[in-house]
């Protein structure tokens, strides 16, 4: 009796509810009563601890299963959402419950309850929701919003909308209790359907975990598609192949890694970099001719680190130094990103026969004006969110080769310019020196924080990160800690193994990520690989002066351009 008392108090103690009865609770009738008639209850599955759940290749978008599970709910609903369309969402409701709530977003134009992203939070305790957006498709295939403007509205925002309220409701429904805390992860689109929800919907997360956001695609995915083009047709002198592009990687890091102070190299002041691409010239003596690039090349390389601008009016971010190892998603290919062409064709034109070809700086302006799907995840004022509470950590890999980097400091400084200062009260942005498109790395970059898609990109059986699972190093861990003990995030450790995909290859670095305009500083003496050998900071601009070589003309431009966009809103 004092023995089950004490193991229930110490449970209630970390946040662990006692558990519901799975046998009895995880049926159909425990969530019909509380659906609306829109709702339609798919499939109710018990799912034993250490098994696998999915729906294996018949879902195009996340066919991998995750792995080795805790005891578990496993509810798929189907919603109507129009009276053309419908979208299904998955939700993992774990025995162990500790009392809170999870979204997690998906990714591109990916259709697909996202299963293997759900897998971590439920693992953490949380009961844990995907919507496949409305539709079925892989990453890069849009044909499904053709003549569909209500597929779009569910892509957009709807479906992840209606899946926040309605797993509430199921949530309170299967364990009698309390719906708890409300919590969101994404990355990518997974981003902008987080941010879009935050403000559309203000009382829908208590905490939001929000990567690389894709957050406005009539820019952004235009952008893309303007890029590709800017290095087309692949038989022009201006074009440079994919293996060139590559190549470029490897200059660049020589020339600025060492800018940050510490030749490791990562390049983390990417801001601080201006390439110098004549060092590799074709004209240059003893340039690997194939590894150089030509004047009307190196053009197209620097199109590619420029802003973007349409009429004269900032459209887009270019692309971080850095960023080279992965460019080839937008760069050197005969034919430019598929994001960019496919939100043309069947957002913006509704016509499969259009081509890419045609494409002009006039079409950014009319998808942007026509919005199609609302999805722009573009207002600034977030004072409904914050005033109940809400917490925001945003992040981004400045060697993001898909979605430029720059893109998420252009929404930080308008949510800063909106909200009369830094809003880091309840929002703060951390850059992730090295890190790729939401996961992994080229230079040996601590990546690895617990955030979406990160788990999968390590295995199907991983969750936190693999050895540190803690608010010091797990970011989801971290947000509740801010929400719910009022403890700022003013640091995250990053980690990376000696395969950067593989936790069981021996760990290779960790090093903090730190709050925007804060970056980590190197304490001159430990071992650079340790992340209490570093700490987060206002770099000094004297002391850069004394111990670092920048280039001082880079800086002044790009706090011109800086200034410039804060005062440019569209
Ligand atoms: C994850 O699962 C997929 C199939 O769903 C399999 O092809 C892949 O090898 C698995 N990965 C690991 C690391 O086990
Ligand atoms: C995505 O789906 C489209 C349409 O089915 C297909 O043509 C394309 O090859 C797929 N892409 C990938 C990377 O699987
Ligand atoms: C790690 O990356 C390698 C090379 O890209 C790939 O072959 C392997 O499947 C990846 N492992 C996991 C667990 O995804
Ligand atoms: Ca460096």
């Amino acid at each position: 009796m004092i023995k089950s008392l004490c193991v229930t108090v110490s449970l209630l103690a970390v946040g662990i509810q006692a558990a519901v009865d799975i046998q009895k609770a995880c049926q159909k009738s425990t969530f019909e009563s509380v659906l609306d008639d829109k709702s339609t209850i798919e499939r109710v599955d018990v799912v034993n601890k250490g098994d696998e759940y999915g729906e294996g290749k018949s879902n195009v978008a996340y066919p991998r299963h995750p792995t080795d599970l805790p005891e578990l709910c496993a509810v798929t609903v189907k919603v109507e959402s129009s009276a053309t369309t419908s979208y299904r969402f998955g939700l993992f409701l774990p025995t162990e419950w500790n009392s809170k709530r999870l979204t997690v977003g998906n990714g591109g134009f990916a259709g697909g309850i996202n299963w293997l992203d759900m897998a971590p939070g439920a693992k953490h305790g949380f009961a844990t929701a995907s919507t496949d957006t409305g539709h079925s498709s892989n990453a890069t295939d849009a044909s499904w919003a053709l003549n569909d403007e209500e597929s779009r509205i569910d892509w957009g925002w709807r479906a992840l909308h209606g899946t926040v309220g309605r797993s509430k409701e199921l949530v309170e429904a299967y364990y009698s209790d309390a719906p708890g805390f409300s919590y969101y992860s994404g990355c990518s689109t997974g981003g902008r359907q987080g941010l879009r929800e935050l403000q559309g919907f203000p009382d829908s997360f208590d905490g939001a975990i929000i990567g690389a956001a894709a957050w406005n695609p009539p820019q952004l995915n235009s952008y893309l598609l303007q890029l590709g083009l800017s290095n087309l047709p692949a038989d022009d002198p201006k074009h440079i192949d994919i293996d060139k592009v590559k190549a470029i990687a490897g200059e660049v890091v020589k020339q600025c890694d060492g800018l940050d102070g510490v030749e490791d190299g990562i390049i983390s002041s990417p801001e601080l970099c201006d390439v110098d691409l004549e060092a590799i010239s074709c004209d240059k003596d003893g340039v690997d001719p194939a590894k150089c690039l030509t004047e009307p090349q190196m053009d197209t390389v620097r199109k590619a680190y420029e802003d973007f601008y349409v009429d004269g009016k900032f459209s887009w971010s270019g692309f971080n130094p850095g960023s080279e190892a992965q460019l080839p998603l937008v760069l050197g290919a005969d034919i430019p990103s598929g994001y960019g062409i496919q939100f043309q064709t069947y957002f913006v034109h509704n016509d499969p026969k259009w081509s890419w070809r045609d494409f002009n700086n006039g079409m950014i302006t009319t998808a942007v004006a026509k919005n199609p799907g609302k999805t722009r995840a573009d207002r600034y004022n977030l004072a409904d969110f914050k005033s109940r509470g809400g917490k925001i950590i945003m992040y981004h890999g400045t060697a993001d080769g898909l979605v430029p980097t720059r893109g998420s400091e252009v929404y930080y400084n308008r949510v800063s310019d909106a909200m009369g200062g830094p809003p880091t009260d309840f929002f703060r942005y951390f850059p992730v020196p090295g890190m790729q498109h939401c996961w992994t790395t080229a230079v040996d970059a601590p990546w690895h924080f617990g955030a979406p898609f990160q788990a999968g990109a390590i295995g199907n059986d991983t969750w936190s990160v693999p050895g540190f699972n803690d608010a010091k190093h797990d970011v989801l861990l971290a947000l509740v800690d801010w929400v719910e003990e009022g403890k700022p995030v003013d640091s995250l450790i990053a980690t990376t193994w000696k395969v950067a995909n593989d936790s069981d290859s021996g760990l290779l670095r960790q090093r903090p990520l730190c709050p925007h305009p804060e970056k980590a500083i190197y304490d001159g003496k430990g071992d650079v690989n340790k992340a209490e050998s570093w700490a987060c900071g206002i770099v000094n601009a004297e002391e850069e002066d004394d111990g670092v070589s920048r280039r001082p003309a880079a800086v002044i431009v790009s706090l011109c351009a800086a200034i410039a966009i804060s005062f440019l809103a569209f």
